[in-house]
């Protein structure tokens, strides 16, 4: 028996000089010391021998197996570190080497008017609010002079959560920011001078809607606040925003929620408002932005205000249209804003 685990031995440091990798090596020595190896074969012949002599056999087979794992050992270092050579050759790293510049995204270009449209608008104190975008009835249309199944409730188009009703009415997703209105009255003590910009949404879409798109929403509260105080601030912002040379115009129009409202106009970039007979871009030498007025009388009530001690301004206009209508700016189609396409937002 002894000069069988002899030669295993012997066979072991012949076949394991002819191993080309560490698997062949782990193979090997599966096949050698194993639980089903050769060392396990030989092993089993042991119980048949006498017990002195299993004693020395024994020790000499730990004897064997000790000089095969100190062999196997050896090469299993070898190879170790063999790799870890190859490795550094192959993952070398010149550290002096300048960067390569991966190309940073920016932001997009309605979330760079609505920063801008904030800054503008703080410049003048108004402080910017967030009002929710999923709220009550009550917010988006009672609370603002528009009772229940009023039909000028029409007009927005609006979308209703399926969900039940509660004190404040139904859930709708936000059709306008004017939800901001009575909800800051409630929060905060005049003077007012807040600006929300907030995503909408109306069941509308064609070239000039998307179903969820964004609007600024400015109001102003105080005592002895008039028309020319909203003309002022946003003359200024026409200035500030499109250049210096636009103007601002109000045409009477109506809203429920302010009295007297109206319809702002800008000067035409394309053709100054001068030249209008032939310009594409505008009517007449004007373009419409959006919806103003003075604050009705039943929302500053509805606000926990007094409307013969406060009187305030507010006004409306969505971002989109307004990026639309700075100087240089080409947007045949709104829905293009909403499309992913890296090769149009890129431009900005
Ligand atoms: C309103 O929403 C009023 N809440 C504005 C207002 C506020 C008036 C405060 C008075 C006082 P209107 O429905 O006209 O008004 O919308 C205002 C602006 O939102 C529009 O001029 C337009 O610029 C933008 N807008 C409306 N619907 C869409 C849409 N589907 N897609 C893109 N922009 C839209």
């Amino acid at each position: 028996m002894k000069n069988d685990l002899e030669e295993l031995k012997n066979d072991f440091l012949k076949l394991v000089k002819e191993v080309g990798d560490r698997a062949q090596l782990e193979e090997l020595k599966n096949e050698f010391l194993g639980r089903k190896g050769k060392m396990k074969g030989l092993m089993k012949d042991m119980a048949s021998l006498a017990n002195e002599e299993r004693k020395v056999i024994g020790a000499f087979a730990n004897e064997i197996k000790e000089s095969i794992e100190s062999v196997f050992g050896e090469h299993e270092e070898r190879f170790a570190a063999e790799e870890e050579s190859t490795r550094a050759e192959r993952e070398w790293v010149d550290i002096s080497e300048p960067g390569r510049f991966e190309g940073a995204g920016h932001l997009h270009p309605v979330s760079q008017a609505i920063g801008e449209i904030t800054d503008i608008f703080a410049r003048v104190g108004f402080t910017a609010v967030r009002a929710p975008e999923i709220d009550w009835d009550y917010y988006a249309f009672e609370s603002l002079n528009l009772p229940k199944d009023h039909p000028a409730r029409d007009d927005w188009e609006t979308f209703f959560v399926d969900a039940p009703e509660g004190k404040k009415g139904k859930i709708v997703l936000t059709p306008h920011t004017s939800n901001s209105q009575v909800r800051t009255m409630e929060t905060q003590e005049p003077p007012i001078r807040m600006i929300n910009i907030g995503r909408c949404y109306r069941r509308q879409i064609d070239i000039t809607h998307v179903p969820m798109f964004h609007q600024f929403e400015g109001l102003m509260i105080d005592k002895g606040v008039s028309v020319t105080h909203l003309k002022g601030v946003l003359d200024y912002f026409a200035k500030t925003y499109f250049g210096p040379d636009r103007r601002t115009r109000l045409r009477p129009h109506h809203f429920r929620f302010t009295e007297p409202s109206f319809e702002v106009d800008i000067s035409c970039g394309a053709c100054g408002g001068e030249e209008h007979e032939n310009c594409r871009v505008c009517k007449a030498g004007w373009l419409e932005l959006g919806g103003a007025g003075m604050v009705h009388p039943n929302v500053i009530k509805a606000g926990g205000l007094d409307p013969d001690v406060y009187s305030g301004f507010a006004f409306g206009w969505g971002v989109e249209r307004t990026l639309m209508m700075r100087s240089g700016i080409k947007i045949g189609d709104i829905r293009t804003l909403y499309k992913n396409d890296l090769r149009f937002v890129k431009q900005f």
